[in-house]
């Protein structure tokens, strides 16, 4: 053995970067929550209660904690009317249309048909259910059994199916992602971030309608599920189905693209096959990084350790905060969505990147340097 020269150091240095440490890491477990949550206690069904109204009164009689809270992030304007920070008057109505047409998308029976049977004739029907989202234009594609303790115990975002509850739910799940585009992302919390999401909710309806249709088609039940259509808590159920894991921004960050997806899914009463869950290193590199946690401008995110919430570990949101900002800005914010480092542009440089701090502990140290180096510390909205 020789003296340690430069050279040597940093050889020395690069087998510490490039050796796939992790490479023999188990896969991840989760712990699932012990008890259901209640829809009516998302933001979204908290702000669909119309004050004076049966629903409204019955809700804060329940929760009267949150009734200020609550108050107050509605008596702030509502997202698509004038009055916030970012609006833009041309973008009010391609939203609304977007918003409305979901619900209201009709499928065409007879390519259903076609699809339908070529399910039926594929020696791997999952295979061919997942060649045929991606036809649709979902980008990855998964399959778990959903656990009741995911589906939400009561409904409660719509008046006309609040308080139900939900029995028997559908046990197995399709579950899939559409890509929300880079460059619309990269001006959070600009108002055409909406915009992205609207369109990218719109797309993920269509194709889990078109998918659940096929489902029935088949002769079994089927539930899309979609832009406030849910019965289930989409991102724990997109990690059993292996298409990423959950990040310190308490959503999904999917292989390749990061957290800069919209999941959307079909319930099923199909057995369908479990997929593997995967191993992104996602949970030391939130651990290093916090960068969505730090650059959040409504302070909603945390940045200590995951806590235990039903059971379950996670980070949490405060979510009041959250659409508080919302609603001032004009948008659905995203911020913490871009400045992920793992939603880079999907380009074969970031995928490189993604793949080392995937094997190695301390390429992730060094990633997260070189990002904030490259993309800077805090958030630049890109104009
Ligand atoms: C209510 C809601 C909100 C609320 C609450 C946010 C929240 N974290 O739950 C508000 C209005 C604040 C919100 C904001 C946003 N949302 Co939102 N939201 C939802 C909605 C409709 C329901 C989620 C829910 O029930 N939350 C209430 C309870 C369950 O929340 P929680 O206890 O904090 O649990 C969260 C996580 O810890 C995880 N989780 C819960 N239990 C378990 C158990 C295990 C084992 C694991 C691993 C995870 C896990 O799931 C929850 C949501 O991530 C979902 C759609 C759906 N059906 O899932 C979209 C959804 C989560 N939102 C989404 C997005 C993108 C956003 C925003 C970025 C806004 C935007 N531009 O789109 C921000 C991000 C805020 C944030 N960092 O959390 C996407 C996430 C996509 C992704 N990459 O994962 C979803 C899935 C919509 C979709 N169809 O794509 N949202
Ligand atoms: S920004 Fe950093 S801390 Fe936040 S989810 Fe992404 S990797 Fe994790
Ligand atoms: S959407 Fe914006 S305000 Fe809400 S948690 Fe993410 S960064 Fe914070």
């Amino acid at each position: 053995m020789g003296p340690l020269t430069w050279k040597r150091l940093f050889w020395l240095a690069i087998v510490i970067l490039f050796f796939p440490l992790d490479w023999m890491k188990r896969l991840p477990r989760i712990h699932l929550p012990t008890s259901r949550y209640d829809e009516r206690d998302t933001m979204f069904a908290r702000l669909a209660r119309k004050p004076g109204t049966p629903h409204y009164e019955d809700y804060y009689s329940r929760r009267p904690e949150l009734k200020r809270a609550d108050d107050r992030v509605r008596s702030i304007t509502r997202l698509t009317k004038p009055g916030s920070k970012h609006f833009r008057p041309d973008l009010t109505l391609p939203i609304q249309t977007l918003f409305k047409r979901i619900p209201q998308i009709v499928i065409d029976r007879s390519r259903v048909k076609l699809l339908a049977n070529r399910v039926r004739q594929a020696q791997n029907q999952p295979a061919e259910l997942s060649v045929i989202a991606k036809e649709l234009g979902a980008i990855a594609v998964g399959f778990s059994t959903a656990p009741v303790s995911l589906v939400y115990s009561v409904r409660g975002r719509h008046d006309s199916i609040y308080g139900q509850e939900i029995t028997d739910p559908l046990p197995y799940a399709l579950v899939f992602l559409v890509e929300m585009d880079h460059d619309h992302m990269r001006q959070a919390p600009k108002m055409i971030v909406l915009k992205e999401s609207a369109r990218q909710y719109y797309n993920a309806a269509l194709i889990a309608k078109i998918l659940a249709a096929v489902f029935q088609e088949l002769g079994h039940k089927a539930s899309a599920q979609f832009d406030a259509h849910y019965d289930v808590i989409l991102p724990p159920l997109a990690v059993l189905a292996g298409l990423g894991e959950l990040g310190r921004n308490n959503i999904l960050i999917a292989d390749k693209y990061g957290s800069r997806v919209r999941i959307a899914a079909v319930l099923t009463d199909t057995p369908l096959p479990q997929s593997q869950m995967i191993d992104l290193g996602v949970e030391h590199f939130c651990s290093i990084c916090k960068k969505c946690a730090t650059t959040c401008p409504s302070h909603s995110l945390s940045k200590a350790e995951k806590t235990d919430v039903r059971g379950t570990q996670i980070w949490t949101t405060r979510e009041e905060k959250c659409v508080a900002y919302w609603r001032t800005m004009g948008s659905d914010c995203g911020i913490c969505m871009a400045v992920c480092p793992y939603s880079h542009k999907t380009n074969p440089l970031h995928h490189t990147v993604r793949f080392l701090i995937r094997l190695n502990p301390w390429m992730r140290h060094m990633a997260n340097w070189a990002d904030d180096l490259i993309y800077g510390k805090t958030w630049k909205i890109k104009s």
